[in-house]
């Protein structure tokens, strides 16, 4: 609209000097100068009012123009408040009860952050694998090669922690005793690793899975993988 009103302000001006400001002999006289400049200044004052209705008349439509557009987006908005989003109930987590846990065996494959986030806002844990029993309740569960287990090493290379904090080597103590004499690969680490395992390949391998053939690896946290929650029975 600016350029609009410019381009109309400098016809305008133009056709001022068209109409009266060529010298001529006439003008050049005294009383008929003084003439012309009072009938120049009284069409000036008549074309700037002109302007300025012009003017005003752009911006009130402009105005309008912008009252109806927040008008109608404030419908579309209380539209959208009024609009009821029916969604279906979510379908409750089918938890099995194993011991004195349940579990939840997910039907996606995530990044291991994402599937504790997840086991965390189901009020649950990834799994912490306790016991042999647990273990093996678990791999004959599982449809998948694989699933997460809440163990990981992202803080500090090589120390081994499950998702409460417990440190593998201390929490998984009674775990490795009853497991024998240990692979070969991880005698420092407990845990029911396979052999060769963790290995930290490619110096980016900080998440643990378990394996249907009951063993754990170490592999990168943003692969997808499918995995497990665990939360307690007894309370
Ligand atoms: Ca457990
Ligand atoms: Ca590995």
């Amino acid at each position: 609209m600016d350029m609009i009103l410019l381009s109309q302000h400098a016809a305008m001006f133009s056709e001022f000097r068209k109409m009266n400001f060529t010298p001529t002999t006439e003008i050049c006289e005294p009383s008929i100068a003084l003439l012309n400049i009072e009938e120049l200044k009284s069409t000036f004052i008549a074309k700037f009012r002109t302007l300025e209705n012009y003017i005003d008349q752009k911006y009130e439509a402009s105005d309008r123009k912008m009252e109806g557009e927040i008008s109608r987006l404030d419908e579309e908005l209380s539209a959208m408040k009024n609009r009821q989003v029916v969604c279906p109930t979510p379908k409750p987590l089918q938890w099995e009860k194993s011991g004195d846990s349940y579990y939840y065996f997910s039907n996606t494959a995530e990044h291991w952050e994402e599937a504790k986030k997840l086991c965390a806002a189901a009020n649950s844990y990834l799994i912490i694998i306790n016991s042999r029993t647990e273990q093996d309740f678990v791999v004959q569960k599982i449809k998948q090669s694989s699933v997460w287990l809440g163990l990981s090493d992202t803080e500090v290379e090589r120390t081994w922690r499950w998702v409460d904090g417990s440190l593998l080597q201390e929490h998984n103590r009674a775990l490795y005793e009853d497991k024998g004499k240990g692979e070969k690969g991880a005698r420092d680490i407990v845990g029911y690793w396979r052999r060769g395992e963790p290995n930290n390949a490619g110096n980016v391998e900080n998440c643990a899975v378990l394996y249907k053939e009951k063993n754990w690896n170490d592999i990168p946290c943003d692969k997808n993988v499918h995995f497990v929650c665990e939360k307690s029975a007894l309370n």
